[in-house]
């Protein structure tokens, strides 16, 4: 049946279709006949626009030509230029949303909305060579000229080309031009201080990325960010960026502890193919490479002539020591800092360009980040580029004081405040048992427990290390969980019961502690191991009970917070085994805080060895570089933090102390 059936239904169409081409014999075959319905050039229909967009490949010195895209607002006549040099797309830096009005165009996505669009600005973003619409060969934060970068051309050399190519040949601009981005657009605006273009009149570098070891995106004082890993991948691998890196887990601590070291994953990823990986796990401590690159140290050896406004989050999560270091190299250094601004924001890496209201559950009572865009960057690029250079009434120094929610004006950082303050360094002493106190020299005989023991101790296991977030970790996600732009404000409870992370507190707080600057951990600790690795957390504990905000009843809230590998205790270029058992120092500076401890809260440190998958585990066995770590090489260790007797470890506290 089935096969009749077949067999008839397929004459039918033979039949059908001999028909048809009797129908159409004559007419010429499809293919010939009809044009193709996509042009040749579409010429998109934009006159009502109010602006004009323009792309245009630059000429760089060695023939090399860069793409860049030029917005002009309509009717713009003697507007100056905001130029930011970007590694991830001009495109996709303009704007999400194609529109008609430059405002929606902008909208949410650019620090300079604000200026631009209310202030007539022209608004340039270019693809750095060698990435998306660039050519030439890319570098990962292409060094300068010299040594490490033997070609003739740099960002600085770049910068220079593009700035003199923009003025030349933008009729509408006043040929001044300001350069600004956020983390490593902010490298890229720094890089802009070497050598400058006359034209070039003011920079705004935020979030960054200044030295990659010490503590901004690559590692932190030599303990490594795994993450790395899937930023160079993805950055690396194409001139598109459009090769992405793959996970076989939802949670990464499992990505992570199932690979072994960082360097066995970057193997799994195919990533020796990429120049950069290699290079950066043949250095993995603060030797030449890394020094000669840091643009601190490069930048405070130069002159920086033009004026630039350095912005800081205080939790940023990538490049929380950059913008920080470069001032004070530059205050230390430079003759003349006239020109040289600094603000601190309550923000994380980047949100300058969204709402500023809150960081996860931590809110700052106003938006910070469009009292930024429209109070400090705005001004800021009107007196420096406009033409009637309007006077700037702006503090050298703008800082957030977070605990209290208020804007700081500040002669120079770290100041206190504006007059009578001062900053002393006072020191918050472990004890034993877990209590911590401020002020006085400890006493051998205070808080030790049962007068036994001068230490309080915890096994730190590899096998186990310490989750940075609660699991399942899973950053990328859009699922409400906690994310990566959030979580230095994660609550720590969520690990203080862990028996390998040892929290200390101090009582309930009586009066304000407001602290402005650097805490440094000084822990004197030993270990059963080898080598090892030390987390010190400053903690604001909040009162049992919030009123108004329930949830925050007890939050413990990272202020400031840091690792140090401790192969590197005494120098960072060359690092020493940790003798087994022997009390040794290990002594580093957290990231800047401006935070007022209120009456009511509790000041705590959290001490722990690991802080996983952000950081690679330290094998707690010395091994010569430890991407290459073994398995067995991962070894249990005991840590003991000395917290009573005569050297007992503690913190010193930047306290701001009125009245002076
Ligand atoms: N923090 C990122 C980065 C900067 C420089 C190098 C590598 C990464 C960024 O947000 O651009």
């Amino acid at each position: 049946m089935t096969s009749t059936l077949g067999a008839h239904t397929g004459a039918g169409i033979i039949l059908r279709g001999a028909m048809l081409l009797l129908l159409f014999a004559g007419a010429p075959a499809f293919s010939e006949s009809l044009p193709n319905e996509t042009p040749a050039n579409f010429v998109p229909r934009v006159e009502t626009f109010n602006y004009t967009q323009r792309e245009v490949m630059i000429p760089m010195r060695d023939g090399v030509k860069l793409k860049t895209v030029i917005l002009v607002p309509r009717g713009a006549h003697r507007a100056p230029i905001l130029l930011t040099r970007t590694p991830y797309g001009a495109n996709s830096r303009v704007g999400k949303n194609i529109s008609a009005h430059l405002a929606t165009l902008l909208d949410n996505n650019d620090v300079a909305d604000d200026a631009v669009v209310n202030g007539g600005y022209i608004r340039v973003m270019q693809d750095v060579r060698g990435k998306h619409g660039s050519e030439g060969d890319y570098f990962m934060t292409r060094p300068l000229r010299g040594p490490l970068n033997p070609a003739d051309v740099d960002h600085s050399t770049d910068t220079y080309d593009t700035i003199d190519w923009l003025v030349k040949n933008i009729p509408e601009s006043n040929g001044k031009v300001g350069i600004l981005g956020i983390s490593y657009d902010g490298f890229t605006s720094l890089m802009a201080l070497v050598h400058p273009h006359p034209a070039l009149r003011a920079a705004i570098p935020i979030n960054s990325m200044v030295d990659g070891w010490m503590g901004d995106d690559w590692f932190h004082k030599g303990a490594f960010r795994q993450d790395s890993l899937t930023y160079i991948h993805d950055q690396e691998a194409t001139r598109g960026s459009d090769i992405s890196w793959w996970t076989d887990h939802y949670d990464d601590y499992d990505t992570w502890l199932s690979v072994g070291s960082a360097g066995e994953m970057a193997r799994r990823h195919g990533l020796e193919q990429v120049g950069f990986a290699a290079k950066l796990m043949n250095h993995p401590a603060y030797d030449e490479f890394w020094q000669a690159q840091a643009l601190d140290r490069i930048l405070a050896k130069q002159n920086v002539a033009v004026p630039v406004m350095l912005v800081h989050s205080l939790w940023d999560q990538e490049d929380i020591y950059g913008n920080i270091a470069l001032y004070k190299a530059l205050k230390a250094q430079q003759a003349d800092t006239s020109n040289i601004y600094l603000v601190i924001g309550p923000w994380f890496h980047h949100q300058q360009r969204l709402d500023g209201s809150a960081i996860g559950q931590i809110r700052f009572g106003s938006d910070t980040a469009e009292y930024f865009r429209k109070n400090l960057v705005r001004p800021f690029f009107d007196h420096y580029l406009k033409d009637d250079a309007p006077p700037l009434k702006l503090a050298r120094v703008t800082a957030f004081e977070t605990g209290t929610n208020r804007w700081q004006g500040l002669p120079t950082w770290p100041s206190g405040c504006d007059s009578g303050c001062g900053v002393h360094t006072q020191k918050l002493y472990l004890q034993s048992g877990g209590g911590l106190r401020l002020g006085a020299a400890a006493d051998s005989s205070v808080g030790s427990r049962a007068g036994t023991a001068d230490f309080d101790a915890y096994v730190a296991d590899p096998a186990k290390p310490v989750p940075y977030i609660s699991r399942p970790i899973h950053i990328g996600s859009e699922d409400g969980r906690m994310s990566w732009q959030t979580w230095l404000v994660s609550d720590q409870r969520n690990v203080a019961s862990r028996t390998d992370v040892l929290s200390f507190s101090t009582p309930v707080l009586t009066e304000p502690v407001k602290i402005s600057g650097e805490p440094i951990a000084n822990l004197i600790a030993s270990t059963t191991g080898s080598d090892g690795d030390f987390v010190v957390k400053l903690i604001d504990v909040y009162p049992d009970e919030m009123g108004r905000e329930p949830a925050m009843g007890g939050y413990q809230l990272m202020v400031s917070a840091d690792i140090l590998r401790g192969r590197y205790r005494e120098s960072f270029s060359n690092p020493k085994p940790i003798p087994a058992d022997q009390r040794q120092v290990f002594r580093f500076a957290l990231p800047t805080a401006n935070h007022v401890f209120l009456p009511g809260h509790r000041i705590m440190v959290q001490v722990q060895s690991s802080w996983f998958p952000l950081y690679d585990r330290n094998p707690q066995t010395y091994v010569e570089n430890i991407f290459f770590a073994k398995p067995g090489d991962y070894r249990k260790a005991t840590v003991k933090i000395f917290d009573g007797g005569a050297a007992t470890s503690f913190v010193e506290l930047p306290v701001v102390q009125a009245g002076e």
